[in-house]
């Protein structure tokens, strides 16, 4: 029993620590659904902040990807496949499938 102190009381030292990311004027990042169905890029959110998830599900019967073209982020989507990706930049980012490049979707990220 003589271990057994030592490492509780750590265990309650860690708990108790604060959090190492203290951020308080920053909203709390969301995540957005983009659903691909049919050869398209479904609805895209109007409003995407940095730091913010895009969740892509792939509800179609073919394999898609989810490809930023200022190289961001590239998922790969079997069918029935959904991925994450985090949004890093500010702007229009331009994304679109590496298999079917005439689908296309055009995030507006703002700060
Ligand atoms: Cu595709």
């Amino acid at each position: 029993m003589r271990v057994r102190t030592p490492i509780i009381a750590l265990a309650v030292l860690l708990l108790s620590s604060p959090p190492a990311v203290a951020a308080p004027q920053t909203p709390t990042p969301q995540t957005h659904v983009v659903v691909i169905d049919k050869m398209k890029f479904g609805t895209v959110p109007a409003s995407v902040r940095i730091g913010d998830r895009i969740l892509w599900v792939n509800k179609d019967l073919f394999r898609h990807t989810a490809t930023a073209k200022d190289g961001s982020f590239d998922v790969d989507l079997a069918p029935g496949a959904r991925a994450t990706s985090i949004v890093r930049k500010a702007g229009a980012l331009l994304v679109n499938c590496r298999y079917h490049p005439a689908m296309r979707a055009t995030l507006k990220v703002s700060a």
